[in-house]
């Protein structure tokens, strides 16, 4: 029975393979927005407490699979193809818990998975608001074909499974419990000691390292996209928001002059030719602003407003013979200066900055095993502490992010701040408008089809038309 049931698993496995191949050549794998509700997976669960999976449906241009199987083996086989299908009906799954974040076009929800009691994070994202950016339906495909792509690791946000429902496009990944380093910074009351800023940046270059191996760049990190998968664990970094990442060899980019003032690499802020592929070494300039700030409080950068920030930012108005830099050791000041390199092709790689003594010094390694508490810092309340609030809150006022399609200057989108004054959490239940989709689980129970079907055998494949 068993064995009978895994070969006709295997059958639909290999034909979702056969489709996803066969469509790749014609169209688009997913095609979401457009032609909603084909190449949907459709679930179907048992009306019973707890809740188990009894089926699925699949539709695919004139072609359909119904197919009913036991939960073990169907979550097996969800888990296998949730990489390559939009899933429907999300609220079957998870619930809502509470809001977590806000970008223009996204909310992000904490979810509760209903199988597991497992959190994780969903990137809803709001297909109409996406449709009315200049190529904002490409930049979300983008976005889930690299996380797809870049999925699982541990130094970085993972994406679990995709759906796909009327009015939003649900990303489902890993849920980070710590807050942003940005956030973490705005708490901190004084300078990160040596050992803190080790840690940090090291997982950050094994983060870099990762994605870039993969062949993809990520181009917006900053403190904001840098998270912590447990709160109070300086251990527990990972690298989040793929949304303006691309393949490196996939010239021309998507979005081509594309960061965020006061983190973006020179070559791209003074980007003539968009067509010109970069590499991605602009990923080292922005980390190397990261690290700019945890040794000295302050951005690389530092100007009134994001004008000002991005001019010198373009200009490349830095002074390493001022007296601020002469107070770091050597090893942070020498590991600082091969990052923020403005010869791009002179910047050492991740993997160079890895092998950077800087690391190698006072047992960086061990201290990665080490959990760190935010809070009982050792260190005293810092001179310079001042300038490293200064900095904050100037980066703090309006969030922003540069897109441009023009070559010749960096137009400013701006953004929701994502760390404003924080408002109460507003309870999912009134969130209507944008979560009509994934109302809280309360309620559960089979529709008409559903129940018909639950009488038919199991272990059967229709193929209707
Ligand atoms: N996986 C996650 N876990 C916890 N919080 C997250 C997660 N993903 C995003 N957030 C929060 O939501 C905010 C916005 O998400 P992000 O992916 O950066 O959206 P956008 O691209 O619109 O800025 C983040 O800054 C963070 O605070
Ligand atoms: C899932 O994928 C694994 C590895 O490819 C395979 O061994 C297994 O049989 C698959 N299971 C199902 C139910 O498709
Ligand atoms: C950048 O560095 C490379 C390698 O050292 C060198 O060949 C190139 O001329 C440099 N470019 C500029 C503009 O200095
Ligand atoms: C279930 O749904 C019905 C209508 O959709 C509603 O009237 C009822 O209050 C709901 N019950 C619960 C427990 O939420
Ligand atoms: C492992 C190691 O070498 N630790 C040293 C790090 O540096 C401090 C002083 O800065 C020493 O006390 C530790 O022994």
């Amino acid at each position: 029975m068993l064995s009978k049931q895994k070969i006709v698993l295997w059958f639909i496995y290999s034909s979702f393979l056969l489709i996803v191949n066969k469509e790749s050549n014609r169209k688009k794998a997913d095609r979401i927005f457009s032609d909603t509700n084909t190449n949907r997976l459709v679930w179907r669960y048992t009306n019973q407490q707890p809740i188990k999976l009894k089926g699925l449906i699949f539709d695919c241009g004139n072609l359909q699979f119904e197919y009913f199987g036991e939960d073990e083996t169907l979550r097996e086989l969800k888990k296998n193809i949730s990489k390559l299908f939009f899933q429907a009906k999300v609220q079957e799954e998870y619930m809502a818990q509470q809001v977590i974040g806000q970008g223009n076009y996204a909310l992000v929800l904490e979810l509760q998975h209903l199988h597991s009691n497992q959190r994780f994070a969903s990137k809803c994202i709001d297909k109409k608001k996406v449709q009315a950016i200049e190529q904002g339906e490409q930049s979300v495909q983008n976005e889930i074909k690299i996380m797809r792509i870049l999925s699982p690791h541990k130094s970085l946000i993972n994406l679990i499974e995709v759906y796909e429902g009327d009015n939003n496009i649900y990303l489902i990944m890993d849920l980070a419990q710590g807050g942003s380093l940005y956030k973490e910074m705005k708490n901190k009351i004084n300078l990160y000691n040596r050992e803190e800023i080790q840690n940090i940046m090291y997982q950050i270059l094994e983060g870099l390292q990762y994605i870039h191996s993969k062949g993809i760049m990520h181009r917006d990190l900053k403190p904001e996209n840098i998270l912590f998968r447990e709160k109070g664990n300086l251990n527990s970094l990972t690298i989040a928001d793929f949304g303006l990442s691309v393949e490196i060899d996939s010239s021309p980019y998507l979005y081509p002059k594309c960061g965020t003032p006061g983190f973006v690499a020179p070559e791209i802020a003074n980007m003539i030719d968009k067509t010109k592929p970069y590499t991605a070494a602009c990923d080292i300039f922005s980390a190397g602003v990261i690290f700019h700030i945890l040794l000295l409080g302050e951005g690389l950068f530092v100007g009134d407003c994001h004008q000002e920030i991005l001019k010198m930012n373009k200009e490349f108005q830095i002074d390493f013979s001022k007296p601020k830099y002469q107070k770091l050791d050597f090893d942070a000041k020498d590991l600082l200066l091969k990052m923020l390199a403005h010869n791009y092709s002179q910047r050492y790689t991740s993997q160079q900055c890895l092998q950077h003594p800087y690391f190698q010094n006072n047992g960086s390694l061990q201290s990665q095993q080490k959990i760190q508490q935010f809070t009982n810092s050792q260190i005293q309340e810092s001179p310079i502490k001042d300038s490293f609030n200064q900095y904050l809150q100037i980066y703090n006022s309006p969030n922003q992010k540069l897109i441009s399609q023009d070559s010749k200057k960096l137009s400013i989108v701006t953004r929701t701040p994502l760390y404003g004054p924080k408002a109460s959490t507003p309870m999912v239940q009134n969130q209507v408008d944008i979560l009509e989709e994934l109302s809280p689980l309360s309620n559960f129970s089979l529709d008409q089809e559903q129940q018909n079907s639950q009488q038919k055998d199991n272990n059967q494949i229709d193929f209707t038309q």
